[in-house]
């Protein structure tokens, strides 16, 4: 098969060629150069994408949630994206499989796009794909894009904190609420949703997560805490309807627009920060690091001075033109 050319696959995409936006999202995925050009082509197509981040333990009814939201915003005729967001597991994993079959009853419908999401193998590297495969959705025209994340890591947090309304998903129960509290979800919660509230407890946790909210006292959104059925339906309809109300407060308040802002800054450090890393391998994987590492341990220099040696050095090198 001959190699895509991006550009030709974003005019495809933006057609509605869905086995374009697939293998755009694949490029994404891969990271380096291929997923840099992808980025900068789609970059200012399309009007943003509202995000929706869900969040919450694992079995907590993501998923579930997630698919019965698909279902609403079906019903109001509008296009919408799913991101199944894994850091740990490759394509294997169970989870995932397990969502893909859940989902399945969206396949055949061409106004939903179900992908999942792995790892690019290295920290933060989903942090960094998500924004890109976010762009690449908004440039395919979905105006609205679910972010589904398993809330248990700081990677977690990262991903979710990029969405613009962020729903975290407890479980009838105290332990839920402290658990999401310790993974720093609270701080993060647009929306509290209490799933499986067919099971017993679950106005006990909504009025326990309210009070903890109490306790954090005033913001200018207070995160509204939804009771719902994901398996039924039931108060998925309150679900979205917090959801929007979220996005009006934070469209109302010029919110939104300071939200964007702090992700393009937060984007570019993360873009940063990853050439750096690069740039520190390199330095550090050649011969002369390989000496100096050995000076160290053998306890001719100490570290720091090793490490400053190393940098200046190619400082000077980058000086007197050598390096790019
Ligand atoms: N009783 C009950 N079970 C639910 C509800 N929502 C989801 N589940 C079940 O909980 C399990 C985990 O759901 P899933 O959506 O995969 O959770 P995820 O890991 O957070 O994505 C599945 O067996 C669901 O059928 C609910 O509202 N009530
Ligand atoms: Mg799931």
């Amino acid at each position: 098969m001959p190699r895509p050319d991006p550009a030709e696959l974003i005019e495809a995409t933006r057609r509605g060629d869905r086995a374009a936006l697939a293998r755009l999202l694949s490029i994404i995925e891969r990271g380096g150069e291929g997923a840099r050009s992808v980025g900068r082509a789609c970059h200012g197509l399309g009007s943003d994408a509202y995000t929706v981040g869900i969040t919450g333990a694992p079995g907590a009814g993501k998923s579930t949630l997630t698919s019965a939201l698909i279902d609403l915003v079906r019903a109001r005729d509008e296009r919408v994206a799913v991101l199944a967001i894994d850091p740990s597991s490759p394509f294997s994993g169970g989870a995932i499989l397990g969502d893909r079959v859940r989902m399945g009853v969206h396949a055949l419908d061409e106004g939903v796009f179900i992908r999942s999401m792995a790892t690019r193998g290295h920290l933060g590297g989903l942090a960094v794909a998500a924004p890109e495969a976010v762009r690449v959705l908004t440039a395919a025209g979905y105006p609205w894009v679910l972010l589904e994340t398993v809330g248990v890591g700081q990677v977690e947090v990262d991903v979710i904190g990029q969405a613009d309304t962020t729903v975290v998903v407890v479980n009838p129960g105290w332990g839920d609420a402290v658990q999401a509290n310790k993974a720093g979800l609270m701080e993060i919660a647009d929306v509290f949703v209490i799933n499986k509230a067919d099971r017993p407890g679950a106005d006990e946790t909504a009025r326990d997560l309210r009070r903890m909210l109490d306790m954090a006292g005033a913001e200018t959104w207070r995160p509204p805490v939804v009771c719902a059925t994901a398996t039924s339906g039931d108060g998925v309809e309150d679900v979205w309807r917090a959801v929007v109300d979220h996005r009006d407060h934070l469209v109302a308040t010029g919110e939104l627009g300071e939200r964007h802002h702090r992700r393009a800054a937060e984007e570019v450090t993360r873009l940063v920060a990853a050439r750096l890393l690069d740039q520190a391998r390199a330095l550090t994987s050649g011969p002369r690091a390989a000496e100096l590492a050995a000076a160290v341990a053998a306890g001719d220099t100490d570290p720091w001075t090793a490490a400053d040696q190393l940098l200046d050095e190619s400082q000077a090198s980058l000086g007197s033109g050598d390096a790019r």
